[in-house]
């Protein structure tokens, strides 16, 4: 692996005798993901690894048929010059096709990087120039958006891709008939696929996670939601997304021996269509999501007896809500608190019900180090740490927490103290037992029923329009979303841009349309005195205030 980037390493890894701290801990057993369905394939062959709809209809794949897949694809991608740590972006919605394709991946040692179907152009191409990608593995037409051309659009932009592939087509049938061979295991102490941040400061950045430290959160988790060979774990959030992947998620769940079905759509229809076809026992979902299933649970014919476990993450679950579910879905509420950078917090099966409802659980593991910190300091250290039960600024290291991001050391020097905390954003109190509850945020960035939007972001998006002189971007209350996003704008000298107009210019710059502010302002001026503009910080604080008094 090469480490002279000049934005920085690839991989900031664990300090040399913490490593050996969390191998001796047995955290980390030296096993890979390409390894570890070896190993699922010989314990539970033929029972049902994954279901979900192809072209040919609602495939359901024993964990051999998911093991032969993946050693003939992954032969099929080495043919096409795709090796160990090469970066591969998949870019796939709810199908079958997902999980060959990463296991595939980890076999060659190649590195998936996780985008989402929602994901656009310019999201792509900065993932694609981030990360050299070699490769694109993705769709074609899905949800009214041609993603086979989109990946060929950024395959012309950024030099380092040469293949798009597309789950679906003649050619990657052919792929996946490929006589079957044998890789040598990567090292589980390496890297093993980037998932992607919500961003707080522009642009997403890029996460490492290594087989040793992902395969711990993920054997955990499954291990803390009580995960067995008879579970049946539904997929409802677009699988890429770190916390249907592993908290539990598909992996949790193929780690369990369980059945993954994979839900092409979250409403409640699909969902509960397929609980009562199914037997679901387990599924996670977002607030707004839960408050749908909720509702619509009313009203069902659907028999939704087999659900014993909702998860509820992503965004702060509201009490009222967490109160409601599990009268209404008959099953038990279990929260998540989580992050594609590493620590993840659950409430547990057996806890009383005032912290299942009233907190987002406590740490995995306990080598998970946190500290609460002073939340009004941006770079308190990890001793500034404020009276026990007080809200503070939310730090943590451990045996899943990354210590650093992508090629990205100027951020890293931000995000991370000099002791290797990664600086959370959230605002959290800790209840005596030990479990977290999630009061606020730091970071700049608005929580969109669960899709993080980064407001520099999307500010920078809209000053690229030339009637735009400033823009600042807030999160305002929405009873749905939980929160939606606001643009303020002023425009330059003369203009009137409309609302419409800018709304069209921030999708046609080839961004996901979560990302596309739900609400524009055109003001003269900012409408507040005593903030100039060389905080935003300030400046979007002052205006969120604004935003909720209109
Ligand atoms: P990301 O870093 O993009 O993976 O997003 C993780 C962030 O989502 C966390 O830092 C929190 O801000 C937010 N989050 C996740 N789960 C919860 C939850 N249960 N309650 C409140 N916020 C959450
Ligand atoms: O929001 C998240 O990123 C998240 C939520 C719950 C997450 O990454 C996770 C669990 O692992």
């Amino acid at each position: 692996m090469s480490a002279g980037h000049p934005d920085g390493p690839d991989h900031v890894g664990w300090p040399a005798e913490v490593a050996a701290r969390y191998r001796a801990a047995g955290h980390w057993r030296g096993q890979t993901f390409g390894s570890l369905l070896t190993s699922l394939a010989a314990a539970y062959g033929p029972r049902t690894a994954v279901v979900g709809e192809t072209e040919d209809g609602l495939a359901r794949w024993t964990y051999a048929d998911l093991d032969e897949r993946a050693h003939r694809l992954a032969a099929g991608l080495a043919g096409r010059g795709i090796g160990a740590g090469d970066r591969v972006l998949v870019q796939l919605p709810n199908r079958p096709e997902f999980v060959s394709v990463i296991f595939a991946l980890w076999r060659l040692g190649a590195w998936p990087v996780f985008t989402l179907p929602a994901h656009r152009r310019t999201e792509l191409r900065h993932f694609a120039e981030r990360a050299e990608a070699k490769a694109i593995v993705t769709v074609g037409e899905h949800e009214r958006h041609d993603h086979a051309a989109t990946a060929r659009e950024v395959a012309d932009d950024v030099a380092s891709v040469r293949e798009v592939l597309v789950v679906g087509s003649p050619e990657f049938a052919e792929l996946s008939r490929t006589e079957p061979r044998e890789f040598p295991d990567p090292d589980p102490e390496g890297v093993a696929f980037l998932q992607l941040s919500g961003g707080s400061t522009g642009l997403s950045k890029l996460i490492p996670r290594t087989h040793d430290d992902y395969l711990y959160s993920v054997r955990e988790s499954a291990r803390i939601c009580a995960l067995r060979p008879e579970s049946v774990y539904l997929a409802a959030l677009p699988v890429a997304h770190n916390y249907p992947l592993s908290s539990p998620g598909v992996l949790g769940a193929l780690h369990a021996g369980a059945t993954t079905v994979l839900a092409p759509r979250p409403d409640p229809d699909v969902a509960f269509r397929l609980i009562e076809s199914e037997r679901v026992t387990i599924s996670a979902v977002v607030p707004p999501l839960a408050a749908a299933w909720v509702q619509a649970a009313g009203r069902t014919e659907r028999d939704l007896s087999s659900l014993e476990v909702l998860l509820v993450g992503g965004a702060k679950c509201a009490r009222e809500l967490a109160e409601r579910i599990g009268p209404a879905l008959g099953c038990r509420l279990q929260q998540v608190f989580g992050m594609a950078e590493g620590l993840v917090c659950y409430t547990r099966l057996d806890d009383p019900d005032d912290l299942v409802l009233g907190t987002q659980g406590r740490p995995i593991s306990l080598d998970d180090e946190i500290r609460i910190v002073d939340p009004d300091d941006p770079n308190a250290a990890s001793t500034d740490e404020v009276a026990p039960g007080e809200t503070g600024a939310l730090l943590t290291r451990g045996p899943y927490t990354i210590r650093g991001y992508y090629r990205a050391a100027a951020h890293n020097a931000t995000a991370f103290t000099p002791d290797g905390f990664y600086r959370t954003g959230d605002l959290v109190r800790r209840h005596p037992s030990g479990h977290l509850e999630v009061v606020g945020r730091a970071k700049e960035q608005i929580n969109r029923a669960g899709e993080k939007v980064s407001a520099e972001e999307v500010e920078n998006h809209l000053m690229a329009h030339p009637d735009v002189l400033d823009a600042a971007v807030v999160g305002v209350p929405d009873e749905y979303l939980g929160e939606r996003t606001c643009a303020y704008v002023v425009p330059t000298d003369g203009a009137e841009p409309s609302e419409a107009q800018l709304r069209r210019f921030v999708r046609e710059r080839g961004v996901a349309a979560f990302k596309v502010p739900d609400l524009v302002v055109v003001v003269d001026s900012f409408p507040v005195t005593g903030v100039g503009k060389t905080s935003k910080r300030e400046l979007r604080a002052a205006l969120a205030a604004h935003a909720r008094n209109r």
